[in-house]
């Protein structure tokens, strides 16, 4: 998206909220910090009209409890009421992943996953910024104040999803825009205490379990992890509890791409990680997205083994990983 193309959008993104009496904030199912920070983010904005209705919802009910300190969380709710005129919706790459049928209502989509299928009547996707934050951020900057509640949002939603600023995608503009919204009034040390001083025991639990079912294929240069829902229920984990357990896997010297696959009731949950390798084309393949190296999809399925088999067969057939170049390179 180019500049021009990027204002054009901006415009007509700006003339379907003010011509929208009531405006749906939606984020994709199982939201991260990136989904709900930028949803409430332009909630915190969009609700100083006084003259519109503004809800936020998200289909999920299990939401990142320790994200309570970001402005209106409890005002997220998990059913729609407004069921005409706009839905904003963020960090979703896909329609589908919004968890409600939104009918014939119009839809501005803003995010960041290059997988997006564009489905929006007005799609501002730019998939070089680090979180569909970003892409608000620089949306609304444009044409209103960012208030310090948007800005704390922003802010905890670029922190996550560049890792604490770890990630490819850290160049010199991602910190001109933390930079901008510490200014705005985002307090740095206040939101990365939020994200690791306030773990659940349930997250530790979690994770000691799925740390002891990890396995190496490929020569180590694929790690694998697996959750089953026994060790859900033993560990009172909820979903976001695994969020980022798959990193550890990554993380090991040798591994290029991590697997994590989580046992729910309605099928499988993969997350892929990897350090180079394009993991989006193992998920689109499933019918899945994301990023190059951090991508998702569910298998309808629930042996877990298996779904690893299908999953290192694929990684195979794609010729994702060289057996004699990642033994040349250790
Ligand atoms: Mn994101």
């Amino acid at each position: 998206m180019d500049r021009k193309d990027f204002q054009n959008a901006v415009k007509k993104a700006q003339r379907l909220i003010e011509n929208a009496s009531s405006v749906t904030i939606l984020s994709h199912i199982n939201p991260d910090p990136d989904a709900l920070g930028t949803a409430l983010g332009i909630y915190a904005l969009l609700r100083q009209d006084k003259n519109k209705k503004i809800e936020v919802v998200n289909a999920s009910k299990e939401l990142p409890q320790f994200l309570d300190f970001l402005p209106y969380f409890n005002h997220i709710k998990h059913k729609m009421d407004y069921n005409e005129n706009l839905v904003i919706s963020c960090d979703c790459g896909n329609a589908d992943r919004l968890g409600f049928e939104v009918g014939k209502r119009e839809i501005l989509n803003i995010d960041h996953h290059y997988s997006n299928t564009q489905y929006g009547n007005v799609n501002i996707v730019i998939p070089e910024y680090a979180s569909s934050s970003q892409v608000a951020y620089e949306v609304f900057k444009t044409y209103c104040t960012i208030t310090p509640e948007a800005a704390t949002c922003f802010y905890a939603a670029l922190l996550s999803d560049t890792r604490y600023f770890t990630t490819s995608s850290v160049n010199e503009k991602v910190f001109d825009v933390a930079s901008e919204l510490v200014k705005a009034g985002a307090s740095a040390a206040e939101i990365s205490s939020h994200f690791t001083q306030r773990r659940p025991l349930s997250s530790l639990r979690i994770l000691q379990r799925a740390l002891e079912s990890l396995a190496l294929y490929e020569d180590a240069a694929i790690a694998c992890i697996t959750v089953t829902q026994d060790d859900m229920y033993a560990t009172g984990a909820i979903m976001p509890d695994v969020d980022g357990v798959v990193d550890y896997a990554r993380s090991l010297a040798t591994v290029e791409i991590a697997i994590c696959a989580i046992q729910t009731e309605n099928g499988i949950r993969i997350s892929l990680r990897s350090k180079k390798t394009d993991v989006s084309k193992i998920a689109s393949a499933f019918g899945g997205g994301g990023h190059r190296l951090a991508a998702g999809f569910t298998l309808k399925q629930n042996k877990l083994q298996e779904a690893v088999s299908i999953i290192l067969e694929k990684i195979k057939v794609l010729g994702l990983i060289d057996e004699k170049n990642s033994k040349k390179s250790r």
